[in-house]
């Protein structure tokens, strides 16, 4: 994956993007597959999904990716997977080495090779649709859940030490200070230990230290003095550059501090309104492993109607567009993969396990990026029913225990209901009137009531997001009756919501539109879901832009020059 950053100079990596070796197995188990026997008898896009294939659509089962990589030496090497939907076993050379659950995470396995020359790769993937083999990707959520290799893959060579994550936390943003962890490993014990920082180019810190552990955290605390801040009004980007013994991380890093108070967000003491969309990773041909030309279509299109936020429904974004929201300063609100889940999911250790990996490996894999202002979970999940309660405090709670320094955040669809609010710091409300229910001159009165609620049980001091918001509209049907569906009601609906939102009330902080763009969604929506597709996006599925595109523009454009 090539990202807007070169991540390492010294270590050696291969980018495994192209095109695979791909077979469909079908109805088979990871143990029914005898690997050295798999005929590869077809081929396969990696990052890519093999169900956004016509050849393959609506295709559910095992599949098996082959890609042969060269190694030159026995030493450690890594493979990492950017997002493999939804379940995977991964053999080096005919053995199993990794299993994995869960898409849209980064994860990694270490091996040394046997033989020099080059080593066999096989993933087998199987897309079902399965609680007990993956409960994060469940057959009634509302978006198509594609299958495949959908992110990047990378064969790094590791070395005898070498870095494992570099975290960098903004401590003081006045000082331009900053926390920097190393977490590095080593075959044997690595004793004096060359280490530096660099800041663009610029020597920060240079020393030597004894580790004396095969693996550990090396923790250095540094001021940039004259360094830039980040801000969605001045997105100003450093590039930190981590040397460990004979291995390197480069990470881009942005110093901003994030806060909630006095029912504002804040960044870097100064309140900032979000003004955005929810935003799919799905496209009709490429499913949601995104080509980069997308990523580069999207982000213009937010930036062209004014956005300053996006929050990832319902799962954690690739590392290529957080990447693009930090250079644009587009807020993001990052959260694991889940949706309306009930009881039965949250008092299951299976489904909580599950979640605890996923809520890891997302932070794990945007931890530096200064756009992720706020990691949230549990879309729509059952926060009105005590019964869940437990289950949102310990998932919640894992993520305030990984990362201190953002807000904490879920979606809820229950808001008079609501049992878990002061779990959270921002309260985040879905909720469709004038859609699901009601007409568009309801919208305000339903507003302030939710608002009102919210304040009468305590969060008065809470920032409030309306996190959903809006009208299907099918792309050029624009209807004399101006009823919904027409692209017309979708943009009468939202200039009522923006309006009554930021010209008449001050009680909401921010607004992610549902949604960007249509999706294709899932079997149990396909009634009312015309063209079994999410229809709500303010341009189609091809990201041809609607009536309502327009009026978001105007209303976020002119919100914007305050
Ligand atoms: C919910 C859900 C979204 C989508 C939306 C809709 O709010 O969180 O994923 O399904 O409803 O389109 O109805």
């Amino acid at each position: 994956m090539i990202r807007r950053f070169r991540e390492h100079d010294n270590r050696e990596v291969q980018d495994l993007s192209g095109i695979w070796d791909f077979a469909f197995l079908g109805e088979v188990e990871y143990d029914d597959v005898d690997v050295t026997g798999i005929v590869f008898d077809d081929i396969a896009p990696v990052p890519g999904n093999f169900d956004a294939l016509q050849k393959y659509a609506a295709k559910r089962g095992m599949s098996a990716y082959r890609m042969f990589a060269p190694v030159s030496d026995k030493t450690t090497h890594r493979l990492i997977l950017d997002g493999v939907h939804h379940a995977c076993r991964v053999f080096i050379d005919g053995k199993a080495a990794a299993d994995h659950v869960g898409g849209f995470t980064r994860f990694h396995l270490d091996f040394t090779p046997q033989t020099l020359g080059e080593v066999e790769i096989v993933v087998l993937v199987d897309n079902r649709l399965d609680y007990e083999r993956c409960p994060l990707h469940l057959h009634y959520f509302d978006w198509y859940h594609f299958g495949g290799i959908a992110r990047g893959a990378e064969l790094h060579r590791l070395g005898d030490t070498w870095i494992d994550a570099v975290r960098v936390t903004t401590t003081d943003y006045k000082k331009r200070a900053l926390r920097v962890e190393i977490d590095y490993a080593a075959g044997k014990e690595p004793g004096k230990t060359p280490i530096a920082i660099y800041c663009d180019g610029k020597k920060i810190t240079r020393r030597t230290r004894t580790l004396k552990e095969t693996s550990g955290t090396v923790e250095l605390d540094l001021e940039l003095e004259g360094a830039l801040l980040w801000s969605p009004d001045e997105p100003n980007l450093h590039e930190l550059y981590v040397v460990l013994g004979d291995d390197d991380q480069r990470e881009r890093v942005g110093i901003r501090e994030v806060a909630v108070k006095n029912q504002q967000i804040l960044i870097n003491e100064q309140p900032v309104r979000l003004l955005g969309f929810n935003r799919h990773e799905a496209h009709p041909q490429f499913g949601c492993g995104l080509a980069d030309a997308l990523l580069v279509s999207d982000i213009q299109q937010l930036m062209d109607m004014g956005c300053n936020f996006v929050r990832g429904s319902h799962y954690p974004q690739d590392v290529r567009f957080l990447d693009l929201c930090d250079e644009f300063g587009i807020c993001v609100w990052s959260e694991t993969t889940g949706w309306q889940q009930t009881a039965e999911h949250l008092t299951d250790r299976h489904y909580i396990d599950a979640c605890l990996t996923n809520a890891d490996e997302m932070v794990a894999g945007a931890y530096n990026r200064p756009s992720v202002i706020m990691w949230g979970a549990l879309n729509e999940g059952h926060s009105h029913d005590p019964e869940c309660k437990p289950g949102y405090a310990e998932i919640l709670g894992r993520l305030r225990e990984l990362d201190a320094s953002r807000p904490i955040t879920y979606a809820s669809n229950h808001p008079f209901e609501d049992c878990c609010y002061e779990l959270a710091d921002i309260i985040s409300i879905n909720c469709y009137p004038g859609w699901y229910g009601g007409e568009i001159d309801e919208i305000p009165a339903a507003l302030d009531a939710i608002a009102k609620h919210i304040d009468e049980v305590g969060n008065t001091s809470k920032p409030i997001i309306i996190s959903e918001i809006g009208a299907g509209a099918i792309y050029g049907w624009r209807d004399w009756n101006e009823q919904r569906w027409s692209e017309q009601y979708q943009a009468q609906l939202l200039e009522t919501v923006i309006r009554h939102m930021f010209e008449t009330s001050d009680r909401f902080a921010g607004l992610s539109i549902w949604q960007f763009g249509d999706c294709r969604t899932g079997i149990t929506k396909a009634i009312g879901r015309p063209r079994h597709f999410n229809n709500k996006g303010v341009v189609d599925e091809y990201r041809r832009p609607k009536e309502a595109y327009y009026l978001v523009k105007a209303l976020f454009s002119r919100l914007n020059q305050g």
